[in-house]
């Protein structure tokens, strides 16, 4: 398209330019005829935890709608041989893919996991708030200011195009000049710190803030897997911020660390995955967390082998950083170093093998009701063992020379992050949302949304399989008849949009909701532990008096009469809760500097490292907390 003034832009970068200017402005006009800014304001000044778990998963659905119509073009892109839909084809299509994968991975599958722990964890231990809650609001802003600048490029028509992994040396910029891939690495460096700052958080509040009592060996296995995850984020996450930083020297400052003589683009791979596979049970492990605490509340039945679902979380951990090369396989490390990767990724079948069957044991003992949450605890259970097989399939160093960059691949990771990571995300939404805003969703709009959403996700990627062996090697934008592809891709395209129907039912269920539903209680589902004995909405001091906990699921046996829910003496200060604008100011600053990084502006890069600077400095001399202290101290 060719504008006066500005150029030449693709059309599709004009559409997305008007959709979000009049969407902007109709919001704006919503909120301001419904009178919410104060409501808005509170959110942006906020440090509790349940509001910012909140808004992890309200931005977390916003970009699951932007990167899921990534993922419809694709679709669409591909449903017919040689077919040309709008600009989806060579560059664009590179785009398209690479937005789609990393938007799905750090701003939609990463948030709402956090989100479930910010909103859940504190409830289920018995805690009033994160121990850090001003670091936590930091955490929450800085991801949100990683997702604006990954997304930015796109409106600037400069979206990354070296996929999700953004390989050298196509990512150098002997290859990639320009500033698509630097907003890569500044989105994902910023959204990263704050995923750091969130697993410390969360290891000192569980580590320091359990109800007294609520030992480890007593705490539900949600909480559980928060605290693993928070450590696989802790050693993880900053292997990919020093893979970030070194290939932003090779860009910005002609070192070779991934090119030249001296170094290699192996070595990218390398730092990429020893990162990247840790990350993958960075997503799927709450996921385990969320199902088996669902499982055991929807089964009336304590969850079965409980010691072993702990040591299984804890091993799928520690083997989840020993198995980083097998997507490494043909890049030739040799027999020795691929038969290693090879055993120890297959090892991981026996821990995940374990949980499976104590799921099924917990059902089986149980008095199984099926509300939603359950009907996705129930499709998750078979759709990611079959992801786990796929795994297994690849895990053969030997015939991943086949399946390596084929569609094969691309079948088996939607099956476990769709299958498990999303899957658990909704289960996870439907049951604490009483908790977060007061309401129960409707249950048939949510059998809606669970069934269609299963039958697409099925027709979608079920046959991705098959195109994969029959040789449709993933990103690549088309096809010919001759290679008989087409009704594979045929009918994962009709599954793709039933997926994105099924999303609509969403939108109608929160509606419906919060027009005609009225407040829920505190114990909607007949739960069992902590979180479920405090008010929906959880109230702001849910622990005041602080309960004594003497078992496992302590609040259910309070219930059935076996052990009462005493009230212990509070053995510390509970976390102050601040309000302040420091936060999302400091994602503000964060956006400009980044901004200023990948056009390579280096005055505003000054001015704009200065006032992180400053902010830091005037943080430092700032303690809200003085004031609560000084009131304590008059009574
Ligand atoms: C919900 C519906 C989804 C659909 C229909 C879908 C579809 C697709 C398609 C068609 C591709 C492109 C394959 C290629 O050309 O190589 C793709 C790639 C990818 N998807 Fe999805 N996807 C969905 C959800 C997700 C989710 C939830 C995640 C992660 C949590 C995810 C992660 C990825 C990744 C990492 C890639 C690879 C991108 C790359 O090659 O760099 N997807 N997806
Ligand atoms: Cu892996």
């Amino acid at each position: 398209m060719n504008l006066p003034l500005i150029g030449q832009v693709p059309s599709d970068v004009v559409a997305a330019w008007v959709f979000s200017i009049l969407g902007g402005i109709l919001l704006f006009l919503w909120v301001t005829k419904k009178q919410k800014w104060p409501i808005v304001f509170g959110y942006m000044r906020t440090t509790h935890h349940r509001k910012i778990g909140t808004m992890y998963i309200l931005f977390a659905i916003v970009f699951f709608f932007r990167a899921g119509m990534d993922a419809l073009f694709i679709r669409t892109q591909l449903s017919m041989p040689n077919n040309d839909f709008w600009v989806f084809q060579g560059d664009k299509y590179n785009e398209v893919f690479t937005t789609h994968g990393t938007i799905m991975i750090f701003f939609v599958a990463m948030p709402l996991l956090i989100g479930l722990m910010n909103v859940a964890v504190p409830l289920q231990i018995g805690a009033n708030d994160l121990a850090f809650p001003y670091l936590n609001a930091v955490s929450f802003w800085l991801f949100l200011s990683g997702g604006i600048i990954f997304n930015m490029s796109f409106f600037f028509n400069a979206a990354p195009n070296a996929g999700w992994t953004a390989y050298a040396p196509l990512a150098t910029d002997t290859y990639s000049p320009g500033p698509n891939i630097n907003y890569y690495i500044f989105g994902l460096q910023v959204s990263g710190l704050g995923t750091i700052f969130t697993a410390i958080n969360m290891i000192v509040t569980i580590v320091r803030l359990k109800a007294p009592g609520l030992k480890l060996t007593r705490m539900p296995l949600f909480s559980w897997s928060t605290l693993v995850t928070s450590f696989l984020i802790l050693i993880a996450f900053p292997v990919l911020a020093i893979a970030l930083l070194l290939l932003t020297f090779d860009r910005f400052y002609g070192t070779s660390f991934f090119g030249g003589e001296m170094g290699s683009p192996v070595y990218w791979q390398h730092l990429f995955w020893i990162f990247g596979h840790p990350e993958v049970y960075i997503l799927v492990l709450p996921a385990f967390g969320i199902f088996s605490d669902v499982i055991s509340t929807f089964s009336r039945q304590r969850v079965y082998g409980y010691t072993s679902m702990v040591i299984a979380l804890a091993l799928i951990g520690l083997l989840g950083f020993m198995v980083w090369a097998h997507h490494m396989f043909t890049v030739g490390l040799g027999p020795l170093a691929n038969s290693v990767f090879a055993l120890t990724t297959m090892l991981i079948a026996i821990p995940t093998g374990i949980k499976v069957f104590n799921w099924l044991f917990t059902m089986r003992g149980g008095v199984v009701r099926i509300k939603t949450p359950m009907l996705f605890a129930l499709g998750f259970i078979p759709t990611f063992v079959m992801g786990g097989v796929t795994g297994v399939m690849l895990a053969v160093a030997a015939a991943d020379y086949q399946y390596h960059d084929s569609y094969f691949v691309v079948a088996h990771f939607h099956y476990t992050m769709v299958g498990g990571t999303i899957l658990g995300a909704f289960a996870g939404i439907y049951y604490w949302y009483p908790k977060m805003t007061g309401k129960v969703l409707d249950e048939t709009l949510g059998r809606w949304h669970f069934w269609l959403f299963i039958i697409g996700f099925h027709l979608t990627f079920l046959p991705q399989h098959f195109a994969g062996l029959n040789g449709m090697p993933r990103r690549v934008y088309t096809y010919t008849w001759e290679d008989g592809l087409f009704v594979f891709n045929f009918i994962s395209t009709i599954g793709a949009f039933l997926m994105g129907v099924s999303m609509l039912f969403v939108i109608w269920n929160l509606y419906k909701t919060h027009r005609f539903s009225k407040k829920a209680e505190g114990d909607p589902w007949d739960g069992r532990t902590l979180e479920w004995s405090v008010d929906s909405p959880a109230p702001e001091h849910p622990f005041t008096p602080m309960p004594q906990v003497t078992t496992m699921d302590s609040f259910w046996y309070s219930k059935v009469g076996k052990a009462k829910l005493g009230n212990a003496e509070d053995p510390r200060p509970s976390p102050i809760a601040v309000e302040s604008y420091q936060p999302v100011t400091l994602a503000g600053i964060m956006i400009a500097l980044s901004v200023a990084f990948v056009y390579n502006w280096i005055w505003l890069q000054v001015i704009f490292g200065i006032t992180v600077f400053i902010f830091f400095i005037l943080r430092s001399l700032t303690d809200e907390r003085k004031a609560v202290y000084r009131g304590e101290a008059k009574k």
